[in-house]
C-alpha cells in the first residue's frame, strides 16, 4: 500500500503543469479581479503550480520575472504586458529555451509573431468606439447634438494596449465632430490616486468649460469624480453637469453607474484564467490554438436614453444598469 501511494504521488507530480505568470501590477480593481481569476484557475487542485510575479507596473520587473521563469524551466510563461513594445529580446530567450509564451490582456508589438504562441484579450479600440458612439447618440437624444462640447481624456498607462485603443476611439470621434474639442488629454496611469490628481489640475485650468470626462478605467473615474465634486461641480448626464464615462465595469464602477455618477461604463472582461487554461490544455493535447482571440464585451449606461450603437455595420447593445445586473 505504501508503495502504491508513492507511485500515485509521483504520477501526480509528473502531471503538474508549471506556469510562470508575469502580472502588470495591482493598479486597479480590474487587475485584482484578473489576478484572482488566474490564481483560482491555476491552482494546485487543478493540477498546476503557479509562480506569480507582480511587476508593480514596471517593464524591467517583467523582464526579470520572465528570465527567472526561463531559469526555473517552467512549462508555460503567461505574460500580461504593461506596454506593447520592448519584448523582442526576452521573448526570443523564452523561444530559444523552448517555453511557449501566452500573452494575456494587453498585446505585445513584436517584429516576429512566432515569439509568442497565442494571445487572448479585449478589443480596446472597439471599446473606445462603442463608448464614443454612445456619447454621440446620447448628446443627440438630449438635443445637444449641435452644441459645443468640451472633452477631457484621462488616459491609461501610456503605451499599454488598453490606453492606445481607448485613446484612438476617443481621438477619432472628436476628429469626426466639428463641435467637439479636446480640452486636456493626460495619463492617470489607471489608478484612482493619479486619476484624482490629474483631474484636480485640469479642473483648476478649465473647470467651468468641461462637459465630458472620458476616463480610460473605473479607478481613474472614481478619482476624477471625487475631484469634480470637491471642486464644487456636479457629475451626471444632464446639461450643466460633468458627464463621466469609464471602462472596466467593475462592481464599484457599475455601482457608480447605477447612482448616475458614471453615465456610461464600457465592459472590459478580466476573467482570463479559464481562457488561458483552455489554450494550455489544447497545447498539452497537441491541438492548434488561435493566434489571437478577442473576448465579447458589452456596455452599460445609467439610463435608457441610448440602448444600441452601430459600429462598422455591427450593432452593440448598451444595457441600462440595474441592481440585479450588479448582483
Ligand atoms: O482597463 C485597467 C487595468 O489592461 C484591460 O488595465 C487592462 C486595463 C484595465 O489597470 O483597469
Amino acid at each position: 500500500l505504501a508503495g502504491l501511494s508513492a507511485v500515485n504521488v509521483m504520477a501526480a507530480d509528473d502531471d503538474t503543469i508549471t506556469v510562470g505568470f508575469s502580472q502588470v501590477g495591482a493598479e486597479s480593481d480590474w487587475r485584482t479581479a484578473n489576478t484572482e481569476s488566474m490564481k483560482s484557475t491555476f491552482s494546485e487542485e487543478n493540477g498546476y503550480e503557479l509562480i506569480f510575479d507582480d511587476a508593480q507596473q514596471k517593464q524591467e520587473n517583467q523582464l526579470t520575472a520572465i528570465r527567472n521563469f526561463i531559469q526555473q524551466e517552467v512549462d508555460y510563461i503567461v505574460l500580461a504586458p504593461v506596454t506593447e513594445t520592448g519584448w523582442d529580446t526576452v521573448l526570443q530567450e523564452a523561444k530559444d529555451a523552448g517555453i511557449p509564451v501566452i500573452i494575456v490582456d494587453r498585446m505585445v508589438d513584436v517584429s516576429d509573431d512566432s515569439l509568442y504562441t497565442a494571445w487572448v484579450g479585449s478589443n480596446f479600440k472597439l471599446e473606445g468606439q462603442k463608448a464614443m458612439a454612445w456619447l454621440d447618440a446620447y448628446l443627440e437624444a438630449k438635443g445637444r447634438g449641435d452644441e459645443e462640447i468640451n472633452l477631457v481624456d484621462i488616459q491609461g498607462t501610456i503605451g499599454a494596449s488598453a490606453q492606445i485603443g481607448r485613446t484612438e476611439g476617443f481621438d477619432e470621434a472628436v476628429e469626426a465632430h466639428d463641435n467637439w474639442t479636446t480640452l486636456a488629454q493626460q495619463s492617470g496611469e489607471f489608478t484612482q490616486a493619479k486619476g484624482q490628481e490629474v483631474m484636480e489640475s485640469i479642473l483648476k485650468q478649465s473647470g467651468d468649460d468641461i462637459d465630458v470626462v472620458y476616463c480610460e478605467n473605473d479607478n481613474e473615474a472614481f478619482g476624477a469624480i471625487d475631484a469634480i465634486k470637491a471642486a464644487g461641480y456636479e457629475v451626471g448626464g444632464e446639461e450643466g453637469q460633468i458627464l463621466v464615462m469609464s471602462f472596466d465595469t467593475t462592481n464599484a464602477g457599475l455601482t457608480q453607474t447605477l447612482s448616475g455618477e458614471i453615465t456610461c461604463d464600457t465592459e472590459c472582461n478580466p476573467l482570463h484564467g479559464p481562457r488561458v487554461e483552455e489554450i494550455i490544455q489544447k497545447l498539452e493535447a497537441g491541438e492548434d490554438v488561435d493566434k489571437q482571440a478577442y473576448v465579447d464585451e458589452v456596455a452599460f449606461a445609467a439610463d435608457d436614453t441610448v440602448t444600441k450603437v452601430t459600429i462598422d455595420g455591427t450593432d452593440y447593445d448598451i444595457t441600462p444598469i440595474t441592481q440585479e445586473i450588479i448582483d
